[in-house]
């Protein structure tokens, strides 16, 4: 199923200023070229308890988060599609699983989500099966939950699904195992990466852990991530390329400059998604990252964006 063109092809990362009506609805305003939600549950969710978000650690390598899937539950981000879509662009609902007051199966809760999310006129669903913050061991590190998981949505589903990726760093078998996974299940877009799962950050002056939920540990984000994302991109980009696969490459991972979103176009991301920029910026990070990429690729003869996907050349010797 063809993914709805986003224009440009920025977009916010969900999470970060995503939950809320407002936060959508200044999404919609801003430059970015889709609407993400925060991933919503079956229930709606307040989160983990506070301290659960460091926003901007020493150094402004990045910020770690153990949110807990703080959302308004999937019925009420079902009455904002339509007034979302007044914006005119692709509204994209983030979909998760978290335990519920109605006990229900993982599978049931993502496909009772994503059913009631096209309904209500969604243009595509993200799938996210690598929340870090629930267990600390994400859906997607069990190729036998994301095929119970996403089989049933592959059958009931029409309109287009992404999936949301945790990293691989080196499993390297199981990224093969889950990659050859998403090409039977012909998903419409991999989006890579979601935190780097299971950090840690002390403040020094009260010698104290920075979050409190789970023992400290959340999901590292920002700048400190851009390599790590670059990787996750472009291992997903080749593994499909060399298999005369198309499954679209989503970026997320890290990028607070212009240069940082080409880095991962050049990876193989046809579209970027930015998350800790955004909570340290605000919506106008969109245009500002835009703008610059629009000048970058003019300045090297380029006239878009898909000239240069997936374009990163082997180093060559001295
Ligand atoms: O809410 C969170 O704690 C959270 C989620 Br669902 C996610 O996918 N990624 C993340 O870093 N935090």
């Amino acid at each position: 199923m063809a993914i709805p063109k986003i224009d440009p092809p920025i977009t916010n990362a969900s999470g970060p200023l995503s939950v809320t009506e407002e936060e959508l609805h200044a999404l919609g305003r801003s430059g970015a070229g889709a609407v993400v939600t925060k991933s919503m549950t079956h229930c709606p969710r307040a989160g983990n308890p506070e301290p659960r978000l460091a926003a901007r650690i020493d150094h402004d390598v990045g910020s770690i988060n153990s949110m807990g899937l703080n959302n308004l539950g999937y019925e009420r981000y079902a009455e904002l599609v339509p007034e979302l879509k007044r914006h005119g662009k692709p509204v994209i609902a983030s979909v998760s699983y978290a335990p519920c007051e109605h006990e229900l199966p993982l599978e049931e809760q993502y496909l009772v989500i994503a059913k009631a999310l096209e309904e209500a006129g969604a243009d595509m669903l993200e799938i996210n099966l690598s929340t870090p913050n629930l267990t600390g061991i994400p859906i997607a590190t069990d190729p036998e939950n994301v095929r119970k998981v996403m089989e049933p949505l592959r059958r009931e589903i029409k309109i287009p699904l992404s999936v949301k990726m945790p990293p691989y760093n080196n499993s390297l078998p199981l990224f093969e195992e889950v990659a050859s996974l998403l090409v039977e299940l012909e998903v419409d877009a991999v989006v890579t990466m979601n935190s780097e799962p299971n950090v840690l950050d002390i403040d020094l002056q009260t010698r104290t852990k920075r979050l409190r939920p789970r023992g400290g540990y959340g999901g590292l984000g920002g700048p400190a991530v851009l390599p790590i994302a670059l990787g996750e991109v472009h291992r997903f980009y080749r593994y499909f390329r060399e298999r005369g696969c198309e499954i679209p490459v989503w970026g997320c991972g890290g990028i607070t400059t212009l240069e940082d979103a080409i880095k991962h176009f050049l990876a193989g991301a046809s579209v970027v998604q930015v998350g800790t920029a955004l909570l340290w910026e605000g919506p106008s990070v969109f245009e500002r990252l835009w703008t610059g990429v629009e000048r970058w690729l003019a300045e090297h003869g380029f006239s878009s964006v898909e000239e240069i996907v997936g374009a990163v050349q082997e180093a060559r010797g001295a």
